[in-house]
This record gives C-alpha cells, sequence and structure tokens, in this order.
C-alpha cells in the first residue's frame, strides 16, 4: 500500500521496515588546528565525550599527527548536541577548535 506521510511518499512495508531499523548514526569528529592546547582538548574528550586521561589523550594525539579523529558515534540528536558543546566550550575560552558530526560508516 502506498501511503502519505507529510511530504514524504512510501510504502507500509518500507515504513515498517524504517520503524524496526536501527536509527542512523553519526560520528562526532574533532579537527587539529596549531593553536587549541593539548590539555583543553583532553578536558574536552573527557568532559564531553566520557573518556578517561588514558583515552582521550590517545584521541586528542591522534587528531594532532593525522588532522582528525573520532570522538565517539551517536544517534544525530545526541552528535548535534555534543558538537554543539565542543564549539561553545572553545569559543568560551577563545580557541579555535572544530568539530562536526558526519554519517557514520556502515558495519
Ligand atoms: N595541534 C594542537 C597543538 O599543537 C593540539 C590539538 C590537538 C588541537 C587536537 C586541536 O583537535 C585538536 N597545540
Amino acid at each position: 500500500m502506498v501511503t502519505q506521510t507529510g511530504s514524504h511518499i512510501g510504502t507500509v512495508s518500507q515504513e515498517k521496515a524504517d520503524q524496526l531499523a536501527p536509527p542512523p548514526m553519526y560520528q562526532v569528529v574533532l579537527l587539529n588546528d596549531d593553536y587549541t592546547p593539548m590539555e583543553f582538548v583532553v578536558m574536552i574528550l573527557q568532559r564531553i565525550f566520557g573518556k578517561n586521561s588514558d583515552e582521550a589523550t590517545q584521541i586528542m594525539l591522534k587528531v594532532h599527527h593525522e588532522g582528525r579523529g573520532v570522538c565517539g558515534v551517536y544517534t544525530r540528536d545526541i552528535a548535534a548536541t555534543r558538537v554543539e558543546m565542543v564549539l561553545q566550550t572553545a569559543h568560551a575560552h577563545q580557541h579555535p577548535l572544530q568539530c562536526l558530526m558526519e554519517p557514520a560508516p556502515e558495519t
């Protein structure tokens, strides 16, 4: 059966499949820059992403050496909130730290 919800036209079987499927996941990615202090990045990874000191240091060093690194994988709203928290905290401390979200690769 063809259905219409808002502007979306689909089928009942596809809508059932969408309801059963796990939600799309997004990875939050931290970007390197030349100015943000390493200790500040480690603090962000601990406070916002729940990493321990060793995990946070490893991720920070990966970003420092490779240009980018994944902080965590979340549903869309949680990923978006954490990106905003990083940007707001960095801005409040006048650091240029950049962060983004992107669809997580399918496993
Ligand atoms: N490259 C920065 C420095 O040398 C450290 C840094 C690491 C900055 C990770 C941002 O996401 C970042 N102070």
